[in-house]
C-alpha cells in the first residue's frame, strides 16, 4: 500500500456537496464499503469551508485503483494525487531535501518505504529508513520470554532484499569434501531443532556513550528474543565434511552496498571460527516464533549464533565458505572491533556482555510512594545469569527474584517487589552478574565505535508527595507552599 494525499475541487456554482442529488452518493461513497473494493482506504478526509477544496489522505495498492475511486470527484472538478510519507518516514530519512543514498541492488530489494512504514506502525523506534534501522520501544519487551516478532528491532546496514524462496540456494563451498546446494526444501527435510535466542546488537547503548561516537544512535532497545526454527548449523557442515586445512567458517549475506574506505560494493559478509561454528548451538532457521522469517529479519534463512552479538547471525544467507585464513573483511576488521585509545589494543566483537534491563518503572514515570515493583531482562552471552540485584536511591543492592524458565541463550525475566517512600526524584539501578563470573560495570567502557556499553542502567523516577489523608503529618502548614 502506497499513501497518496488527494486534491480535489470545484466550481463554487456546482458544489457537491450543496447538491441533494449528490450528497448522499459522494458520502456513502467515501465512507461506506464503496472504498475497499477498489482497494483503497481512506485515511483522513478534510475540507476547507468556502474554498471548495478537500482533502482526502489515502493508502492505495496502485495508482490505477486509486484514479477509479476518485472518478466521481474527476466528474465534479478537478483531482490531483501526489504520492506521499509519512512524517515519521521523511524524518527518519534525513529531511524532506535529502537525497535517498544510492544503494546497490544485486537483488530485489523489499520497498524501503513500506518497510519503514510498517515499523512504525508496529511500534519501533526508527533511526534511519535507508537502510532501515529501527529499535524496540522497551514497553513493547514486557510480556511473555519471547516477543512478537513485529517488535523485534531490526538492524540492516543496507536495502532488505526481498528472496525468492522457490529459486533461493544455499551453497556450502571452500575446504569441504563434498560441495552442497541445498534448496529451502531441502532443509525443511532435515532435522529440526527450536531454541529460544536473545539477540542484541553489538551498538545497543551507544547513545549513551560519552564523549559520544558515530554510528546508529541506539538507546537500549536494539535487543530482542525470538524463538527459533532451523537446522543446526554442525549438521550442514557435517555434511559438507569440513577438510583438515579449514579454520573458520564464512557466511554470505545476499545484501550489498559501499562502505567507507573500500572499493566498489561489498556484500555482508561474516565469519566464525570452526570450534564455534560448530560448538556453539548455531542455527539455519528459516522459522521466528513459528512463522517463516519476515523479511527484514532474513527470509527466507538466516544464522542464528546463540550468545555472540547480533551481526554473527548474518540474515539473507546464500553462500557459506570454509576458509584457511582469518577473514578480514569490512563487518570483520574494519567495524564490529574494540578500538580503545590505545591503537594496539584492537579486539574483536565477539559475546554479548552481561547485562540487565529495566522494563518497568519507565524513567521520568509518577510514582506513589510505597509498594515499588522493579522488573527486567537480563542476559549473557558467557553463560546463564546467575543474579540481578536491584538498588532504589543509592542503597545498597538487593537481590531480585528470576522468573520463568531458564533458557541456555534467551534472557531471564527479573523481579524485585520493595518499597520506596521518600517522596521526590529517586534512582532505580538494576546489575546482572553470569555464572561465568562477569558482572556489570558502573562506567561504560568506553571504544570508538561505540559497541558493548553495558554499563549499570540507571532509571529515574519521581515518587509522589504523599496525599494528605495518608499522613497528616505532611499536610503543610498554612500559608507554606509545599516544595514542589
Ligand atoms: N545480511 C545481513 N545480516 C545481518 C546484518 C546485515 O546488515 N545484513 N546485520 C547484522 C547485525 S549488526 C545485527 S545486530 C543483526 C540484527 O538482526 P535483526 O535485524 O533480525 O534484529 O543482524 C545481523 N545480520
Ligand atoms: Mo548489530
Amino acid at each position: 500500500m502506497t499513501l497518496y494525499l488527494v486534491r480535489h475541487q470545484h466550481d463554487p456554482a456546482h458544489c457537491p456537496a450543496a447538491d441533494p442529488t449528490m450528497r448522499a452518493p459522494l458520502r456513502h461513497h467515501l465512507g461506506g464499503p464503496d472504498a475497499s473494493p477498489h482497494g483503497v482506504e481512506v485515511t483522513a478526509e478534510a475540507v476547507v469551508p468556502g474554498e471548495h477544496t478537500f482533502y482526502l489522505v489515502v493508502e492505495s495498492g496502485d495508482q490505477a485503483c486509486l484514479r477509479a475511486f476518485l472518478a466521481p470527484f474527476a466528474a465534479a472538478g478537478s483531482v490531483e494525487v501526489y504520492p506521499a510519507s509519512s512524517h515519521p518516514t521523511v524524518t527518519a530519512s534525513g529531511g524532506c531535501g535529502a537525497t535517498r543514498p544510492a544503494l546497490d541492488r544485486p537483488v530485489p530489494a523489499l520497498d524501503p518505504e513500506r518497510a519503514c512504514r510498517a515499523a512504525i506502525d508496529a511500534g519501533l523506534v526508527v533511526h534511519r529508513a535507508h537502510p532501515l534501522n529501527c529499535e524496540t520501544a522497551i514497553p513493547a519487551l514486557i510480556g511473555g520470554v519471547v516477543m512478537p516478532s513485529a517488535h523485534f528491532y531490526v538492524r540492516n546496514h543496507f536495502t532488505v532484499p526481498d528472496l525468492d524462496a522457490s529459486s533461493w540456494r544455499l551453497t556450502v563451498a571452500g575446504l569441504v569434501a563434498r560441495p552442497l546446494s541445498l534448496g529451502l526444501h531441502d532443509l525443511h527435510t532435515m532435522h529440526a531443532q527450536t531454541q529460544v535466542v536473545t539477540l542484541e546488537c553489538a551498538g545497543n547503548g551507544r547513545a549513551l556513550l560519552r564523549p559520544s561516537v558515530a554510528g546508529e544512535p541506539w538507546g537500549l532497545g536494539a535487543v530482542s528474543t525470538a524463538e527459533w526454527t532451523g537446522v543446526p548449523l554442525t549438521d550442514v557442515l557435517q555434511r559438507a565434511g569440513a577438510r583438515a586445512e579449514a579454520r573458520q567458517v564464512l557466511f554470505r549475506g545476499a545484501d550489498a552496498g559501499r562502505v567507507d574506505g573500500r572499493p566498489g560494493t561489498v556484500r555482508f559478509e561474516r565469519s566464525l571460527p570452526l570450534d564455534d561454528a560448530r560448538g556453539r548451538g548455531a542455527l539455519l532457521a528459516y522459522a521466528m516464533n513459528g512463522e517463516p522469517l519476515p523479511v527484514q529479519h532474513g527470509y527466507p534463512v538466516r544464522l542464528v549464533v546463540p550468545g555472540w552479538y547480533g551481526v554473527a547471525s548474518v540474515k539473507w544467507l546464500t553462500e557459506i565458505e570454509l576458509v584457511a585464513q582469518a577473514f578480514a573483511g569490512y563487518f570483520q576488521a574494519d567495524r564490529y572491533v574494540y578500538r580503545y585509545d590505545d591503537p594496539d589494543a584492537t579486539e574483536p566483537v565477539t559475546l554479548q556482555r552481561v547485562r540487565a534491563l529495566i522494563t518497568d518503572p519507565g524513567p521520568g514515570q509518577e510514582l506513589h510512594p510505597g509498594a515499588l515493583v522493579v522488573r527486567g531482562v537480563a542476559w549473557s552471552g558467557h553463560g546463564p545469569i546467575r543474579a540481578v540485584e536491584v538498588s532504589i536511591g543509592d542503597g545498597p543492592w538487593r537481590r531480585a527474584r528470576l522468573l520463568g524458565a531458564r533458557e541456555q541463550h534467551g534472557w531471564r525475566w527479573w523481579e524485585r517487589i520493595t518499597r520506596c517512600d521518600t517522596p521526590g526524584i529517586t534512582v532505580i539501578r538494576a546489575r546482572a552478574s553470569d555464572r561465568a563470573g562477569h558482572t556489570q560495570p558502573e562506567q561504560p567502557q568506553w571504544n570508538r565505535l561505540g559497541y558493548g556499553n553495558n554499563a549499570i542502567q540507571e532509571v529515574h523516577v519521581r515518587i509522589r508527595h504523599p496525599a494528605p489523608d495518608d499522613n497528616p503529618a505532611a499536610r503543610p502548614a498554612e500559608g507554606v507552599v509545599p516544595s514542589p
